[in-house]
């Protein structure tokens, strides 16, 4: 007898911005039963699924007790008594019942919450690790991208790239990465503090958001940070950022206000370009327009032999924008939020599309969190080989990388972070046309 969905309970609750978002709790027919939280975004791409929210007074609008209803309602009703391990069928089901191409009507937040709710119920009915239950074939411990500093939309736009990160891939276990990455932080924070920079306290993420001059400073401050702290710089530890370009690009223009630049697509790619050679920086996010192509496809020109460059907003987990843009030669890695695209079978297919067109992909949590842990475990599970949580502080981050220390210590999984720079450089699909 499989087991099967006995019920669906879903209920609002707040993230780590202290906004509304849902928590879901699925019921198996042998008793187990099983809750996840939802994350949601601040600097969303449009081409994202859509959260449903309220619109009425409360909460400015954001409430999720519309979203929650129809898990209570429809969903639990077209879901009873359906074998929970066929997680292809529930989600198809979730689909074809929201019926809009965006999962506008039930809501993605609804969806992704019962997607998720009912693996980590067969997990837990099977007494298995989540990771196990989700696993695609070779479970691995992904390599952190780990936010130290913020601008943009998650730091009050004191600069106008959103997150400056580092890449700890010298080291021989994830635990030691992290070690390494709460030193580079606290030194950071130093630096911060000795050259009198105003720290606008912490950021949305967890790292620190001062209000520095502009983005280079940001970079040279990173780099600085790194060396401080006893690590070499691009030998041990690399540069990611996450330009979120969307969020200051007007009319065919990119203000970067703090550089005092007005920009064009090849404009910037040429400043990002550059910066590759003066920082040991190896992974660039949405560094152009979402909806900006032709630019994509020159910055990958210039920068796949040795930059990955990943979309986030650019591609926003959807399986049809990550097709064009492997034909069209766009980017060399996906950044993977399941809650972009609405559920885990179209997250499991992004990743699948990565790997076969050797892109990379980066698991990737949201500037809204919860204190639930599911990502690390769908990171290790897809191999992605990459994660991004945020920065070393602040519970919801801290809920994952403690997973990741859990699964590390008591199942012994592989972490490659040695092998990170030869797997990621020069990854290149060829363009069909
Ligand atoms: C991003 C994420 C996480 P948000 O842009 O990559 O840093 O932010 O969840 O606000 O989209
Ligand atoms: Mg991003």
């Amino acid at each position: 007898m499989p087991l099967t969905i006995q019920s669906l309970h879903a209920w609002e609750i707040l993230d780590s911005r202290g906004r509304p978002t849902l928590a879901v709790e699925a019921t198996l027919s042998d008793g187990t039963v099983a809750t996840v939280q939802v994350p949601s975004g601040a600097s969303t791409g449009t081409h994202e699924a859509v959260e449903l929210r309220d619109g009425d007074p409360r909460y400015a609008g954001k409430g999720t007790r519309r979203a929650a209803s129809h898990v209570n309602g429809e969903i639990a009703a077209a879901l009873h008594g359906r074998n929970a391990g066929d997680q292809a069928d529930i989600d198809n089901t979730l689909i074809a019942l929201d019926g809009t191409p965006n999962k506008s009507r039930l809501g993605a937040n609804a969806i992704l919450g019962v997607s998720c709710a009912v693996a980590r119920a067969l997990s837990a009915a099977r007494r298995q690790p989540l990771f196990e239950t989700l696993s695609l074939g070779a479970p691995r411990l992904p390599v952190p991208m780990i936010n130290i500093l913020s601008g943009g939309l998650h730091a009050g736009a004191n600069i106008e790239f959103q997150d400056f990160l580092i890449i700890p891939h010298g080291f021989d276990s994830f635990a030691e990465a992290l070690e390494a990455t709460v030193k580079i932080h606290g030194v950071a924070g130093q630096i911060v503090r000795r050259d009198g920079y105003t720290l606008t306290g912490v950021a949305d993420e967890g790292g620190w958001g001062p209000l520095l001059p502009s983005n280079r400073d940001a970079l040279a401050l990173l780099t600085n940070a790194i060396n401080d702290a006893g690590f070499e710089p691009g030998a041990q530890v690399s540069i990611a950022i996450d330009v979120a370009s969307s969020h200051f690009y007007r009319q065919g223009i990119y203000e970067l206000r703090s550089e005092r630049r007005s920009l064009s697509s090849a404009g910037l790619a040429a400043l990002l370009t550059d910066w590759t050679r003066q920082f040991p920086l190896v992974s660039i996010e949405d560094g152009l327009f979402e909806d900006d192509w032709p630019g994509w496809r020159t910055l990958t020109d210039k920068l796949s032999a040795t930059t990955q460059i990943l979309g986030d907003d650019f591609f926003t987990t959807n399986p049809a924008r990550l097709r064009r843009g492997i034909e069209e030669g766009c980017a060399n890695a996906v950044l993977v939020k399941m809650n972009q695209i609405g559920t885990l079978t179209e997250t499991f297919e992004v990743c699948r599309i990565a790997r076969e067109n050797g892109y990379a992909a980066v698991v990737s949590a949201r500037s809204g969190e919860t204190e639930d842990s599911f990502l690390a475990d769908l990171a290790t599970a897809t191999g992605a080989g990459q994660i991004k949580i945020g920065s070393i502080t602040r519970s919801e981050r801290l809920a994952k990388y403690n997973r990741l220390l859990e699964l590390e210590s008591r199942h012994g999984l592989p972490w490659q972070g040695r092998r990170f720079l030869g797997e990621i450089l020069g990854r290149r699909a060829t363009p069909s046309n």
